[in-house]
């Protein structure tokens, strides 16, 4: 009857998992000439004692630096504004985490924040990653924030990168760093929306949670095909 064959097929697709696991590891991912890790945002304005700290952001280097062994090819990111910049509180006024309307649409407000060339702009001491080939700067228009490494929030204006991608033949992404609910989520989403394949490393990130921030990035990341993984998943070099 049919609750007999619904057994025996529940029975028999527990069973062929079992085997794969009896079998070894579950399969990896395995970087390729066509795969780059871009790591978000790992600079001391975003790290325990700077002016934007996301809770453990300092846990996750030794990960990213022992991640990146494993790429050819790597891209840093750095948030690096404008002292003044439009996405500061103080420039309106206002309390950090608030928000205004900008002309591009609503802008959370933050701390003084990695501002150009100063000591908290610049990458963790301990982030070790020589190999890196393209180090890219964004939010340093004064009147536009850029979560997105990839294009600006008035939605439009491109920092580059991903013609710099795409001319070097690179098809996956795979993002770590800081904040996975703002700078590494919107440079996923962005990176999806320009064609790449991508994954975010859960445990190489680090997230703010903004009034359910983080959950809302996760489901926007899901719904656009953004592969949720764990650092695990990939294969060792
Ligand atoms: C970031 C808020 C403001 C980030 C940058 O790196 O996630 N968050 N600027
Ligand atoms: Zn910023």
């Amino acid at each position: 009857g049919l609750g007999a064959a619904v057994l025996v097929s529940t029975g028999g697709a527990g069973l062929a998992l079992h085997q794969a696991r009896a079998q070894g590891a579950p399969r990896k991912i395995v970087p390729n000439l066509r795969s780059a890790l871009i790591v978000v945002d790992v600079q001391n304005c975003f790290t325990p004692g700077g002016s934007l700290a996301v809770k453990q952001g300092d846990e996750i280097v030794p990960l990213i630096n022992k991640l990146a062994k494993n790429f050819t090819n790597v891209v840093v990111t750095q948030d690096w504004h404008t002292p003044g910049h439009v996405s500061f509180a103080s420039t309106h006024g206002k309390k950090p985490f608030e928000q205004v309307d900008l002309p591009y649409g609503k802008q959370t407000l933050w701390p003084d924040h990695c501002v150009q060339g100063t000591e908290e702009a610049a990458l963790h001491k301990d982030l070790s990653i020589a190999h890196a080939q393209l180090v890219i700067r964004k939010g340093y228009n004064k009147g536009v924030d850029s979560y997105s490494a990839f294009l600006e929030a008035d939605r439009k204006t491109p920092t580059g990168l991903a013609g710099y991608l795409k001319a070097r033949n690179i098809n996956r992404v795979f993002v770590c760093g800081l904040a996975t609910d703002f700078c590494v989520a919107w440079t996923a989403l962005d990176a999806r929306k320009a064609a790449f394949e991508a994954y975010v490393i859960e445990d190489a990130c680090r997230g703010i949670d903004l009034m359910g921030s983080l959950g809302r990035a996760w489901a926007d990341m899901k719904k656009a095909g953004v592969h949720r993984i764990q650092s695990t998943d990939i294969a060792a070099a």
